[in-house]
């Protein structure tokens, strides 16, 4: 990185004095991030955001946090939007920008609002046959917002002050209406420039209308088919929380009076302890007694699903469209028939009101409680015995309380927590459309400054690890008391599952000790091992206890030591990744 200094723009207009009614562009966008609900920004500095920086800075009601590279600032805004509704995050131009895109498509996949700024080249050199640092070393400095516009809802560039409000809230209410991320690039000479004073928030945070007529149209074939049915059931799916349908769908349940599922994104999205909760629907590898119920069912209304190769099992799972009502974000799906402009929050809570108690809608919950087996609580294993996968989530499973937010990564912990039982309160978060390994560390961190009041319990895979750990020095940092447990398995056991080779090995490191490289002289994160239960029992105590700062409990257990839904899992999803090629 160059170390360029900045002079500061002069704020002022023709005659050396602000007029009241501007403001410069990082203030103005730091105005309209504070009145969309922002407290944070995440932020890695370089030298075309340095003056933005600066700008949003002097905005008192937020706060600027920063992070260790761009693609844990865009999994870190990430997962403040989980615990927020939004984020934003701020990067310099390309070599950071082009980090922060992965996050960035991550957050399109698991649609939530984040907001991407990056710093961009000077005006001047656009068409000035410059080459600039941090770019290709071509003239095309444009090649960052083309790419930004493909895994982005909105894409905007300022060119002009004049421009800047209207393409600053263009891009933000797109975001809020689609539930996408955004990318707003601002030229590093331009964000101490002067633009017009923002207004009121006004519509920036608008969610879209339905079209009267097809809402109505989907709703009587909605409630038409699940009138005729005699063994209805509810699914909820991943996309049910970030589109506003959780408390909807609450009503429409207790308004049908019929079993309800929750797809592995979904799960806490229906209260657990709920008497019509009837499990995590994954095909063959579902909870107790659910798939059953499920792929009996004649009528599945499922919300907000997302259907693709790993929650349908490799294609061996997914409700027959004659016998589903699809409920997507913007249009509705009855047995095969779409219903367009119709929001999903809109939908559910018109349908709760039209639906009709039917005592037939009891069925599938009868039949559950009838066929359900109560699963033994698991055994206590010896507390001197090697830790076991089993023995390590007993234990986890007394974090859980009611104030506890559950995160799991991508690996053998996904199953681990979907086998978790949440008491009411407690949330659950999971990137499953995405599955991008190391997420759940800057994630874990950026929910923790979104959510102080909660207690952020992580669990990560030794592979997934390695890919961000450095952000961990930003919880120590901030004294945030993340719990998290270090599956160490000695490498990719999940891909181990799909399919095996050198590749799944991975170069062991000491994850306890990592903690005090992340301490130095003034942090107090805690670093712990366990190789057995009793040091796990003792850990966890230490690490509850631990308010000043995270804790990271290493769990050593054995290689193929996996869930038996992962085996069942991992063997049908290599089985549709390894279908031969159709031809003719
Ligand atoms: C890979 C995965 O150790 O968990 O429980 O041991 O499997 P388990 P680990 O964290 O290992 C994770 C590993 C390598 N996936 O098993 S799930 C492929 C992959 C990915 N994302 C990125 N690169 C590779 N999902 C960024
Ligand atoms: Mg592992």
């Amino acid at each position: 990185m160059l170390t360029t200094t900045h002079p500061k723009p002069k704020r002022s207009a023709a005659n050396g004095h602000s007029p009241a009614s501007t403001v410069t562009i990082g203030s103005y966008l730091a105005t309209r991030l504070e009145q969309i609900g922002l407290k944070h920004h995440f932020a890695v500095a370089g030298d075309y955001n340095l003056v933005l920086l600066d700008e949003l800075l002097l905005n008192q009601k937020m706060k600027q946090v920063y992070c260790c590279n761009e693609l844990n600032c865009g999994f870190a805004a990430e997962g403040y939007a989980r615990a927020h509704g939004a984020a934003a995050c701020v990067v310099t131009y390309s070599v950071g920008a082009l980090s922060a895109f992965n996050a960035l498509t991550s957050a399109y996949a698991e649609s939530l609002p984040v907001i991407l700024i990056s710093g961009g080249p000077n005006t001047n050199d656009f068409g000035a046959n410059h080459l600039l640092h941090h770019t290709l070393g071509t003239r095309n400095l444009r090649y960052q917002f083309e790419m930004a516009r493909q895994i982005t809802c909105e894409a905007v560039t300022i060119t002009h002050p004049e421009e800047a409000p209207w393409l600053i809230d263009k891009a933000i209410r797109a975001a809020f209406r689609n539930r996408k991320p955004v990318y707003i690039e601002i030229p590093c000479n331009l964000s101490a420039a002067l633009c017009p004073a923002p207004g009121p928030r006004a519509s920036l945070l608008d969610l879209p209308e339905s079209d009267p007529a097809s809402l109505a149209a989907a709703v009587g074939a909605a409630s038409a088919f699940l009138r005729q049915a005699a063994r209805p059931l509810l699914l909820a799916g991943p996309r049910l929380r970030s589109y506003g349908g959780v408390t909807a769908f609450r009503d429409l349940a207790e308004a049908l009076g019929c079993g309800v599922a929750v797809m592995p994104g979904a799960k806490g999205f229906f209260p657990e302890e709920h008497d019509q909760f009837v499990g995590l629907y994954l095909g063959a590898v579902s909870s107790p007694g659910c798939s059953a119920l499920v792929e009996s069912a004649d009528a599945v209304l499922a919300a907000g699903p997302i259907f693709n190769d790993y929650t349908t099992v490799g294609w061996t799972a997914q409700p027959a469209v004659s016998k589903t009502i699809h409920v997507d974000p913007g249009r509705v799906h009855v047995a095969g028939v779409t219903y367009n402009d119709v929001s999903l929050p809109h939908f559910l809570a018109a349908l709760g009101e039209a639906a009709k108690q039917n005592p037939r809608n009891a069925a599938t919950l009868v039949e559950y409680r009838r066929t359900c087996v109560e699963t033994a609580p698991p055994a206590i294993a010896e507390p001197d015995a090697p830790l076991t996968r089993a023995e390590m989530c007993r234990q986890i499973q007394t974090v859980i309380d009611r104030d506890t937010t559950l995160i799991v990564e991508t690996g053998d912990s996904w199953f681990n927590g979907f086998n978790m039982v949440l008491p009411d309160g407690a949330s659950f978060e999971i990137e499953m459309q995405y599955g991008h390994i190391g997420w759940s560390v800057p994630a874990a961190f950026g929910y923790a400054v979104g959510a102080p009041g909660r207690r952020i319990v992580l669990m990560v895979g030794d592979g997934s690890f390695q890919l961000t750990a450095q952000e961990v020095c930003q919880m120590v940092r901030l004294e945030l008391p993340v719990i998290i447990f270090l599956v160490n398995n000695r490498g990719y056991t999940i891909e181990v599952e799909i399919h095996d080779g050198p590749y799944n090995n991975i170069k062991n490191w000491d994850y306890a000790g990592i903690m005090s490289v992340f301490n130095s002289t003034d942090g107090d994160g805690l670093g712990l091992r366990a190789n057995t239960g009793k040091e796990l029992a003792a850990a966890i105590r230490e690490a509850v206890a631990h308010k000043t700062g995270p804790t990271l409990i290493e769990c050593t257990i054995d290689r193929d030591d996996c869930t038996r839904q992962l085996m069942e899992w991992g063997s049908r999803v290599a089985a549709a990744n390894s279908r031969p090629p159709q031809h003719g």
